[in-house]
This record gives structure tokens, sequence and C-alpha cells, in this order.
């Protein structure tokens, strides 16, 4: 190819000056120094060369040339005012524009349901307390009467730190040391994190809140435990919501139940939510095992008890119809902004 003629050089850097308008501040500076540099300016370079040229070719480029440099000129300095005016402009309000609402913080749709029931537990005389999450075996299973051989430990696999030393598998051990503490009356609710090697599935997670109770005193019945259920259940659900019983086993009590409520979808009448019973688990439970009581130091003959243990996660579900378990452990916005009371 041949070298493109003078003429069409001059052509070609008016056309590349259309970018000028839009040039930000850095390619303003580098398209100055491209086209009119005093060294290696493209047009520098051809108003050098006009000197040589034949007189009517001079004639004719030179007026061009001009021309075009008076014009690369205005259009510099215009660009450079505009950006300077821009950069004042940008840091102006403009008062018009709406508001952004701010973000108003709430309380994990789980944290509010443990306050409720340690509220609504408070007020038949039980105190809210806490202990740690890294336990010993023997006061997460020795003392609550269940043998490390037995198989009842086997629902309890869970995540050791070191030798004896575990993720507590449930905050019955704090009930433990609250009995080798204190005197009875004993009434307290423990709420906290629990452990367990199970997966991560829609009903199941490896790290879980639980919600322990225990009442110890003279004289305690198991109507009593009936009545605290009741009064639990009737507050925490509604007035209407009745409650049913069912035999079953957990080492630390005798007898065990497993205490249901009545399906808060169908009200009773048999649901896909309550698989057609009528009824929703809420919680196992029974009178503290004579073992347990002895274990921690307390004489069997004189003192019986309660306890109950309850998933918030799981009531949280119940109570609004929440599908799946991970749906609590993800902080997705769009899911939890509609727990914001
Ligand atoms: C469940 C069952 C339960 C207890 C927890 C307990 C604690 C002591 C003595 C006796 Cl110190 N019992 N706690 C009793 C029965 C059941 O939990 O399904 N929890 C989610």
């Amino acid at each position: 190819m041949s070298k493109p003629s003078l003429h069409d050089r001059l052509e070609g850097i008016a056309s590349a000056a259309a970018v000028i308008a839009t040039a930000d501040a850095n390619r303003l500076n580098q398209l100055r120094l491209e086209l009119l540099g005093r060294k290696a300016g493209h047009l520098t370079e051809i108003l050098r060369m006009l000197p040589d040229l034949a007189p009517d070719e001079r004639r004719a480029l030179g007026a061009r040339a001009n021309q075009l440099k008076q014009q690369l000129e205005t259009a510099f300095d215009r660009r450079e005012r505009e950006l300077k005016e821009l950069m004042t402009r940008s840091v102006q309000v403009d008062v018009t524009m709406p508001g952004r609402a701010s973000w108003r913080g709430a309380q994990h749709p789980v944290t509010q349901v443990v306050d409720e029931i340690c509220d609504i537990f408070r007020e038949i005389g039980f105190t809210r307390i806490v202990g740690p999450e890294v336990e010993t075996e023997e006061y997460n299973f020795t003392k609550l009467n269940i043998p490390l051989d037995h198989p009842a430990a086997d629902a309890h696999d869970t995540f050791y730190v070191g030798s004896g030393i575990l993720l507590r598998t449930h905050t019955s051990p704090m009930q433990a040391r609250t009995l080798e503490r204190y005197a009875p009356p004993v009434r307290v609710v423990v709420p906290g994190q629990a452990y367990r090697r199970d997966p991560f599935d829609p009903s199941h997670a490896p790290a879980f809140e639980q919600i322990e109770g225990l009442a110890v005193d003279e004289g305690i019945s198991f109507a009593d435990f009936k009545a605290a259920i009741d009064f639990f259940v009737k507050r925490f659900f509604s007035r209407d919501t009745t409650v049913r019983f069912r035999p079953s086993f957990f080492p630390f009590v005798e007898p065990g139940a497993e205490v249901d409520v009545q399906c808060q979808v169908c009200r009773g009448s048999g649901c896909s939510t309550c698989k057609r019973t009528g009824y929703l688990e809420i919680m196992g439970a029974g009178m503290v095992h004579p073992a347990v009581l002895e274990g921690c130091g307390l004489d069997a003959e004189r003192y019986t008890g309660y306890a109950f243990g309850m998933g918030p996660h799981r009531i949280a579900m119940l109570r609004y119809a929440i599908p799946d378990i991970r749906l609590l452990f993800e902080s997705d916005m769009r899911f939890l902004g509609q727990f914001v009371e």
C-alpha cells in the first residue's frame, strides 16, 4: 500500500478529532499530545512539512492544516472547560432526589422464638440460664443416665474436641450443673446451641438451637408437668390449642413423653403438614429419672421434677409454615425481611 497522501492524513486527523468531545481528562491529554504535541504530534508534523511543498499544494494544504489546528484547539479547550465544570457539579447534592429508606434491624426469627418461649416460662417462675457449648462426656452423657455404650448414645453422635471433650448434643448438661450447684426448688430454662453429627437437610442441621426446661422440688407431680406445658402451649400458640402427651423413651426421664399440639394449619382435621394426624410434635419431656437426681447429689426419695426439651428451629417452622430448616440458616434478606416486626 502506498503512503497516504498529506491530504488523506489531514482528513484522518479531522475524523479522529471527533472523540475529543467525549474524552475524559486522561484521554484528553493523550489526544492533545498525539495530535498537537510539539515533537511528534500528527498535525505538527504536517505543518512542519509545508515549507518544502510546491506553492499550489502548500496553499491548499496549508489553509486546511491551519484551519484544523484551530478547530482542534477550540475542541480541546471546550472539553477541558466542560470536564472542570463536571468535577464541581458532581459534588453537589440533588435535593429533589427521593430519600432511600433506612434499613430496620430485627432479631432472627429463631431468636424471637427463643425469647418468647423463655418469657412465657418466666411468668411461671423459670429463670433463664446459659452454659458452655463445649462439654465433657460425663455431663453430656453419664450424668444424664446415658451410658457411653448404650444405644441411646448413637442418636447423639457428635464432634469431639479432645479426649472426653465434645460439643454438647443437648443443653441438658447445664441442667445437671444447675442441680449440682443450687438446692431445690429449681426452675430453669436453658436456651442454647447444640450439635449432632446430622446431615444438613430440610429437617436437620448439624448445629441447632435447643431450649430445655427443668423443675425440681418436693412434691412435683406429672400433673404439674402437664399444667406447665398446657400453659406454655396456650400462651405460645393460641388459647384454644389442645395438647396431647404420648408415652416415649428418653434415658433421663421416667416416665417419658412426647408432646404434640393441635395442627396449626388445619386445626386438627388433618392436612399434609400434620400428615393427616391433626397433631404436630413440639417437644420431648418427662419426669426426671431418679438416677439423674441421685447422680447430681439429690435424694430422689425426697425430690421429684419434670424436664422437657424442644427445638426452636422446629417450633419456628411449625408456627410460620417454613418448609425447609435451611432457610433459617442462610441469612437471605428476602426471607428474613418477612420477620421484621
Ligand atoms: C427432645 C427431648 C428432653 C429432657 C430433654 C432433661 C434434663 C435433665 C433431666 C431430665 Cl437434667 N431431662 N431434659 C427431658 C426429656 C426430653 O428433650 O426431643 N429434645 C429436643
